[in-house]
């Protein structure tokens, strides 16, 4: 199973590298490791689970983050209208997004980043990802305010950017132009 002496953190190379697209169809092997990376996502939000193995809550792993550059994610969360997003993608890419941009509201945080890190992150606010699940099936996702920033907080790690490169150095909290902020709870 995977637990955090698993996650790669910050300084580590393999996080500011693009990592490698997967062969399709996917490895037993490839699709071994996305099972056990949902499972730390699970794993990670459950209370008593949490407890025992000293885990961080997340909603999504990105491949590089278990020291592995290939282009594989994993997420595991409820939207607001509650929205089950649970499954691995090999591949995923942002084929469309809106002008507008989103930003949340609370910030972000990341597995890899062992520091709060504050300011607002400039997302899309609407994206079309293709990519290939789990099951193997070819899927197109329309995702928008929570579930569209988390996609690209776990795309941006296969292209080697951390959630703090896109804060502006100057005034964190900056709101973007053209965009509309998202409330967790
Ligand atoms: C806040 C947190 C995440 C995504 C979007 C907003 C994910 C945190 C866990 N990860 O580090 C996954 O890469
Ligand atoms: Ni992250």
């Amino acid at each position: 199973m995977i637990t955090m002496k698993d996650i790669v953190r910050e300084g580590h190379p393999i996080l500011n590298h693009s990592a490698k697209d997967v062969s399709i169809p996917p490895t037993e092997q490839d699709i071994e490791t996305l099972k056990k990376m949902i499972q730390f996502i699970k794993n990670s939000q459950d209370e008593k689970i949490a407890e025992e193995y000293e885990l961080r809550a997340g909603v999504g792993l990105a491949a590089p983050q278990i020291g592995l550059s290939k282009r594989m994610i994993a997420v595991h969360f409820e939207d607001f209208n509650n929205q089950l997003y649970s499954d691995g993608y090999f591949n995923p890419k942002i084929v469309s997004h809106s002008v507008e941009f989103t930003y949340l509201s609370s910030g972000e945080g990341c597995l890899s980043v062992d520091r709060e890190v504050a300011g607002y992150v400039p997302r899309y606010a609407r994206i079309t990802v293709s990519a290939i699940n789990l099951a193997g099936e070819h899927v197109k996702l329309r995702l928008r305010g929570y579930a569209a920033i988390v996609f690209q907080h776990e795309i941006d790690h296969l292209n080697g950017v951390m959630f703090y490169d896109r804060i502006n150095k100057q005034e964190p909290f900056l709101i973007p132009e053209h965009a509309k902020a998202c409330d967790v709870d």
